[in-house]
């Protein structure tokens, strides 16, 4: 091998690049900063100055004994100080002067960072979250005691004129308001949350509050992205398909549906991204169970392979679907339901733009596929609930730091992130709902025979849409959809047709 000494160029080249690099991570930094200023801003007007929110960090969950599932923070709580850290609790009280806003960050150990590695200083947290008052987490418990007892806490005699007045008032005329997440109820397991928990507490001891659930507040201020959000869901939604563009490439029959897990996560991977939610890869009869997981069934010529799957990327997540043919072409049944889905996913589209009533996206694509099915004899009347039997899911839901983000509205804005997916799945027992839907015996019939036409047929296809002021972008448009389109892309796989 014949080594060269790099010219000048090269190193200067090099330089360049690295310095893009840089200013690119470091200009994404300083917007997300900006962002959670102007994000623990708005959610603080919507608190009040007699109002105090308090977040928590998640819990570590338990995969097996004393092992934990790998730690991911509390969306909301990321949302307002883009720390990962397990363990922090964030305090917001608008009506203070200097402490609106209090981190308490657990201390660091020696002996913690041995087994689970280094931890935020004090610093590092002010320096990610822009908040100032970043205190022991040792401290919250006498901060609470103090706070809600109408005594200042870490403050002198003199700067009390100003700093805790409005939230004491508010405790003196029972008009404190205390906002936690109180959304999800308890689960089957019986165990309250912590902020359930938290709020019993508050209850028994102090006088002069009232408990709230601050969720609303975040549905409502998350539901609009930001451009920084915009553009770290364009580079989730862009490991996604290049993902499905890997996957779809090297499908072959007789591969394992685990295979191509493995391919379009390996892909997720070297992105620095990872599952958004577990992959469903579903081959022939398993591609009508809406959430198949396992991937554990063999791949045959003649299937079709559903594949939903998505990428997150520094916490935003991408969603999308695509459902190919194994062998590379699409049999003449499963071109027609393959077509009527897009069809359905087209008109869906077509209508979006500010303004329009949510509703109406699923609407439009119930539409269109109520009208095929009664076409394709699958079902007996357009109106009414059959089309259930074979669309049981909705059609869209936002997108962001939770695959089924949250949100709250009525109508479409400019800067929401929302899924189409439609789809139809026929299922032998496809039959016995439809009895249960008004079909009659007369009719069984017919229905018996399209069904054993189309069954173990199960087609979604989903992209990602953001709501502009025009109308909207297609986020995932770069990959494939239409049936020539996919056939063409596969048609130089191994076995293909
Ligand atoms: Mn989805």
């Amino acid at each position: 091998m014949n080594f060269k000494t790099p010219t000048s160029h090269l190193i200067l080249f090099h330089m360049a690049i690295g310095w893009a690099v840089c200013l690119s991570l470091f200009a994404a930094e300083s917007e997300l900063k900006s962002d959670l200023v102007k994000r623990r801003h708005a959610m603080m007007e919507k608190i009040g100055n007699r109002g105090m929110l308090i977040l928590f960090s998640g819990d570590r969950r338990t995969y097996s004994r004393d092992v934990n599932y790998e730690f991911r923070q509390e969306s909301n709580l990321y949302y307002l100080t883009g720390i990962r850290q397990h363990g922090i609790t964030l305090v917001l009280m608008p009506g203070n002067s200097s402490r609106r806003e209090i981190l308490f960050l657990p201390d660091r150990s020696a002996n913690k960072e041995l087994w689970t590695g280094k931890m935020l200083s004090v610093a590092e947290a002010a320096e990610i979250s822009g908040i100032r008052n970043v205190w022991s987490a040792s401290e919250f418990e006498p901060f609470i005691d103090s706070v809600f007892y109408g005594r200042p806490y870490r403050t002198s005699r003199y700067s009390t004129t100003t700093e805790y007045r409005d939230f004491f008032s508010g405790l003196r005329q029972g008009k404190a308001e205390v906002f936690l997440l109180l959304e999800s109820r308890p689960g089957l397991t019986g165990k309250l949350s912590k902020e359930y928990e938290f709020s019993d507490r508050l209850r028994k001891r102090f006088t002069g509050l009232q408990i709230k659930d601050a969720s609303s507040f975040f549905h409502q201020l998350r539901v609009i992205k930001s451009p920084y959000e915009i553009s770290q869901l364009r580079e989730a939604i862009d490991v996604t398909v290049q993902a499905h563009l890997e996957a779809m490439k090297n499908i072959r029959s007789d591969m394992w549906e685990y295979e191509i897990e493995a391919l379009i996560e390996y892909t997720f991977k070297k992105s620095s991204s990872y599952s958004a939610f577990p992959s469903i890869v579903a081959s022939g009869l398993n591609a009508t169970t809406l959430h198949y997981q396992s991937s554990q069934k063999q791949i045959h010529d003649g299937e079709l392979l559903l594949m939903d799957v998505g990428a997150e990327h520094n916490y935003y997540a991408a969603d999308i679907t695509r459902t190919v043919p194994v062998n590379g072409k699409f049999s003449k049944q499963q071109a027609q339901i393959y077509q009527l889905v897009l069809d359905a996913q087209r008109a869906a589209l077509a209508i979006i733009r500010p303004g329009l009533p949510i509703s109406s996206v699923h609407q439009k694509a119930v539409e269109i596929i109520r009208k095929g099915l009664f076409k394709m004899d699958l079902i007996t009347s357009e109106e009414g609930t059959q089309y259930r039997v074979f669309f049981p899911h909705g059609t869209r839901h936002f997108l962001g730091l939770d695959t089924h983000d949250v949100g709250q509205s009525e109508r479409l804005q400019s800067g929401m992130v929302i899924t189409v997916e439609p789809g139809i799945y026929v299922r032998e027992d496809s039959l016995d709902r439809l009895l249960e839907r008004g079909v009659t015996a007369k009719q069984l019939d017919t229905i018996r025979r399209s069904i054993e036409k189309y069954k173990s047929i199960g087609v979604r296809i989903e992209d990602d849409v953001l709501v502009t002021d025009e109308g909207y972008e297609l986020l995932s448009k770069q990959l494939p959809r239409e049936i020539t389109e996919i056939e063409a892309l596969m048609a130089n796989n191994e076995n293909s047709r």
